[in-house]
């Protein structure tokens, strides 16, 4: 029941009882806790419902590592990279003076390879800025992350190990409880990995459902057929996702418009990543906050 529709039926009952006092202390009462519940069910609610709950959705610009440059790619396609920035420190910085309060930062040859290859750029960046930063790409290990984490990274994404070795990952999720967010990266729905030049048989949703009541921090669930393209995101898969767990999930993949933007807050989203329309410039990072709101 939306939290409007409760506060007119206990206005209701005051009336039909003649007791409007006891109507207020109901809703004083209860106010609150329907309040908590329907706040922590927020994706099933109307869009009017979310905002009048003071939800706020993330929004994490990505700054994609490839031989220490700022790098987008296509589909996550290496061969089909367009060069943004030479200093990432420097696209950092932009993003902080500019309003960031996230930056989700990728490894892209640490993907390819299996293990982090850009550390010195993510140092050089974690040591400009004071935001909360997160890094994806090759984290295949407990030393990695022990060192990652102690570099004064928030929280590391892994994807390829969260379906490859799902024991170990359950395990290392216990370990660091909510630092760690499996990274879903999905073909058609199915999942890719090895930097997606592999694609598996299981479904985005199948492992996310693996993993419920796991301490995982978030899902970031990137739907590779619209990444890097500039044509929209595939919000659909995102709100079938959100819906599915209980745990918040960062939308990644193709957010283009300020539009892309709000829809995505609408749809109930936790956050969202956007990448390429920065560097192209369809939308700007204070717009894209703005709309998140
Ligand atoms: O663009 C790609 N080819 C790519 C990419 N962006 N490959 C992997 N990744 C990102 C994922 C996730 O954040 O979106 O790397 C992380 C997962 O890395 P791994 O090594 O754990 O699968």
């Amino acid at each position: 029941m939306p939290y409007s529709a409760y506060l007119e039926q206990v206005t209701h009952w005051g009336a039909d009882f003649g007791h409007l006092r006891f109507g207020a202390s109901c809703g004083i009462f209860l106010g609150p806790i329907l309040f908590a519940y329907f706040n922590a069910n927020r994706q099933n609610l109307p869009t009017q419902i979310v905002k009048r709950n003071g939800f706020v959705m993330e929004v994490w610009p990505a700054i994609d590592l490839r031989g220490g440059l700022c790098v987008r790619l296509e589909q996550g396609d290496y061969a089909r990279e367009t060069v943004y920035g030479e200093d990432p420190r420097e696209v950092a910085l932009q993003f902080v003076e500019q309003g960031a309060q996230y930056l989700h930062l990728v490894d892209l040859e640490g993907a390819r390879e299996g293990l982090p290859v850009n550390l010195p750029s993510v140092q050089e960046i974690l040591a400009s800025v004071d935001i909360t930063c997160e890094l994806g790409g090759g984290i295949r290990d407990e030393q990695s992350i022990e060192e990652l984490l102690d570099f004064g990274l928030e929280r590391l994404v892994l994807g390829t190990s969260a379906l490859k070795d799902p024991d170990w990952f359950r395990e290392i999720c216990t370990k660091f409880p909510h630092r760690l967010v499996l990274g879903i990266d999905a073909r058609d729905g199915r999942i890719a990995t090895d930097g997606w030049l592999e694609t598996s048989d299981v479904t985005a949703i199948k492992l996310a459902s693996q993993y419920q009541g796991v301490p995982i921090a978030a899902i970031v669930y990137t739907d590779i057929a619209t990444d890097g393209m500039l044509s929209g995101p595939n919000i659909s898969a995102m709100q079938e996702m959100q819906n599915a767990v209980d745990v918040p999930v960062v939308a990644s993949g193709g957010v283009t418009t300020v539009q892309d933007v709000r829809r995505l807050a609408e749809a109930g989203m936790a956050g969202c990543i956007i990448g390429r329309a920065l560097y192209e410039g369809t939308l700007t990072l204070p717009e894209a906050i703005e709309a998140a709101r």
